[in-house]
């Protein structure tokens, strides 16, 4: 079978975020290999789309050295995190330029393509088109602002090209207009009845299933699948377009396949064009892409369905909203690995902390908390009481056999995490070891083999052997979630070989009559002191945003002086036919009468506005918004829109100095 990861745009650092998909995957791989199963496990980055062109040209470097950089940074980070992909590989290499345009080609030739002349948004300034994120304006749906192809700080609705209001170039920020061009559309709708058979069986997490049904049923637009940029994947046959970026990545999953499979000498296609048992794991926030979109691509051009999407719940960070501008992130290499942190207790307090689906809101109080209770207190502490008992004491592994009361203990154990982790309930599975730690703990403090061994040696070294039997386990168990832990622990009961070559089901089989070496402690107590330190880390990284905030970029009073700002009287206010947001007003500058478009009618009725003296910026561009030309901009404070007024009377039309 095959494993995905959603795949990481490479225009930014590998951070928390990231790792609430990935480090669950690995775990899922880990436990399905040593539960005997074949799996390849693939990722890569992203290289295209907007994002990526625009940050490469904010830092001047090409968008290749760019995805060069972070592809690297990604690869060496997660090898770092002992998340062990097969292959990781680029949606800019010459395989996925090749399979996108042929699986495209498909889509052509079976007819779910055409073409359409549609509005673009354009800067005449730049000489450009403006697709998606080189575009901002206003939200046509919730007046929030948006880019171009996503409605990202407000509603989170989707954006067709043309939507927008008041655009904007990102590039030079002046106001970009519109111009018609030809693009090619996916036929999405025709795929309505087939996913509404396909998504019921979908396998994976139901918010994934759920969600993306609802929104079939809502029903489907089709999907404008090319862009005007230089940066992708051309579009057959077409120079002057690439596809959009939510094509190539998706099909990177298969050219991935097709790199790795091809190395291995095995044959892709066995994956992807018959029953592969195709698994993806993605963050909640994509789910319409990977269970809408995606099949449909698939199912049109030829290719085998996913067999199931796991989704996982977003992150917070000490419960405020994840955001990078705003500080509230935790970057995986700076703020803790280089801190000299462990790999494997992020990963067992990322799993273990809650439900895969639900939200996760991070906290380094709790991150100590959970690590020292749990890792520390409850499994570190019975390996390492059973390790140290058996070196000191009996300094090999006792012949005897484990008590079958162990044995069942252990089998139970085995079976109520196998259950879990199909279920996708990864925190139930952990729990369900942890459970077995505790057992060990309560059973070796019950049978004191301290005390016995003077009075009846054998029996301590039966106790003893039942204990060893458990560490078998557990390490066994626990393998997938901390793999670096693991395999040092598989090392003190005896074994020089990779753990990850033993099956689960090996924790109720014999152990080796090894002689057992000195155990270490594996699993160190984080004490205050760090936790405060990673803290501060935080902590600092969001005062130091607030205070960006603040201070907004100082300019030369000559700058201020190009913008002409005037005291202007409202003579006329009527609602835009279509938009619950806009008016359409007429006001007065003394000497002539404009027409302005604002986005105030929630908060404003038209009788309360006219006669009403407000401030109007006169010398912005000229733009249209719902068709209607708008001369300047009517300024307002807060979210209720409250508009300034002159404290005493003056003549319409005053300039604001
Ligand atoms: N590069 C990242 C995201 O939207 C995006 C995933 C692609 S998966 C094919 O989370
Ligand atoms: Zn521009």
């Amino acid at each position: 079978m095959l494993v995905t990861c959603g795949l990481p745009y490479t225009n930014g650092p590998c951070h928390i975020g990231h790792l609430r998909t990935y480090i669950p995957a690995d775990f899922y791989v880990r436990y399905l290999r040593r539960a005997g199963e074949k799996v390849v496990f693939i990722c890569g980055s992203d290289n295209h789309g907007t994002p990526i062109v625009i940050s490469a040209e904010e830092q001047s470097v090409t968008p290749r050295e760019m995805s060069e950089r972070y592809h690297h940074h990604f690869d060496t980070t997660f090898t770092r995190m002992n998340i062990g992909f097969d292959h990781f590989g680029m949606t800019d290499d010459p395989t996925n330029h090749n399979r996108t345009q042929s699986i495209v080609q498909r889509l052509i030739d079976n007819g779910h393509v055409y073409r359409k002349t549609i509005s673009q948004s354009y800067c005449p300034q730049c000489e450009r088109f403006l697709p998606d994120r080189y575009v901002e304006g206003i939200c046509p749906h919730c007046g929030a602002m948006a880019r171009g192809d996503e409605c990202d700080q407000g509603c989170g609705k989707h954006l067709e090209s043309g939507e927008l209001l008041k655009p904007v170039c990102k590039v030079c920020g002046g106001s970009a207009e519109f111009r018609d061009q030809e693009h090619f559309f996916f036929k999405l709708g025709d795929f309505s009845e087939f996913l509404e058979d396909y998504l019921p069986n979908l396998g994976g997490t139901s918010n994934a299933r759920n969600y993306a049904l609802g929104w079939v049923k809502e029903g489907l637009h089709d999907w404008c699948i090319t862009r005007t940029l230089d940066w992708g994947v051309k579009f057959p046959g077409r120079n002057d377009l690439v596809v959009y970026v939510w094509i190539d990545a998706p099909i990177g999953y298969v050219s991935f396949t097709e790199e790795y499979m091809d190395a291995e000498g095995d044959d892709w296609k066995r994956l992807w064009c018959g029953d592969g048992r195709i698994t993806h794991f993605i963050g909640q926030d994509i789910i319409y892409h990977h269970c809408v979109f995606w099949p449909a691509l698939l199912k049109g051009a030829g290719y085998g369905l996913p067999h199931a999407v796991v989704a996982s719940g977003m992150v917070k960070i000490d419960d405020k909203t994840f955001s990078k501008t705003r500080g509230y992130v935790v970057w995986t290499n700076e703020d803790y690995l280089d801190q000299g942190m462990s790999a494997d207790y992020l990963r067992y307090y990322l799993l273990s902390y809650t439900s895969h689906t639900k939200e996760l809101n991070f906290s380094w109080h709790v991150f100590q908390e959970r690590v020292n209770n749990e890792l520390v207190d409850t499994l570190g502490n019975f390996l390492y009481r059973t390790m140290h008992f058996a070196h000191k004491k009996l300094g090999c592994i006792p012949e005897c056999r484990p008590d079958a009361e162990i044995c069942d203990e252990i089998q139970k154990s085995i079976i109520t995490v196998e259950g879990f982790v199909r279920d996708y309930e990864f925190k139930n599975a952990i729990d369900a070891m942890m459970a077995l730690a505790s057992f060990g703990n309560t059973y070796i403090q019950k049978n004191a083999p301290w005390k016995l061994m003077r009075d009846d040696p054998d029996q301590a070294a039966q106790v003893i052997r039942n204990c060893l039997q458990l560490v078998k386990a557990l390490v066994l168990l626990f393998e997938p979630v901390i793999p670096g832990k693991a395999q040092i622990a598989w090392e003190m009961l005896g074994y020089s070989d990779a753990i990850a070559a033993h099956a689960i089901g090996e924790g109720i089989t014999g152990l080796e009559s090894a002689t057992l070496p000195a155990p270490s402690i594996i699993f160190e107590k984080i004490e205050d002191e760090q936790v405060s330190r990673l803290d501060a880390i935080l902590k600092k990284r969001v005062s130091e945003a607030k205070m960006k905030e603040k201070i907004p970029e100082t300019i030369s009073i000559e700058e201020f002086a190009k913008m002409d700002i005037r005291i202007a009287r409202i003579v006329a206010a009527e609602p835009v036919q279509g938009s619950e947001k806009l008016l359409r007003l007429t006001v007065d500058l003394g000497d002539e009468q404009r027409q302005v478009v604002s986005g105030i009618a929630q908060f404003s009725t038209p009788a309360e506005l006219i006669g009403t003296d407000v401030v109007l910026l006169a010398n912005l561009k000229p733009a249209k918004i719902f068709g209607i030309e708008s001369n300047g901009m009517i300024l307002a404070a807060g979210d209720e829109a409250s508009l300034l007024t002159p404290q005493k009377p003056v003549k319409a039309g005053t300039k604001i100095t």
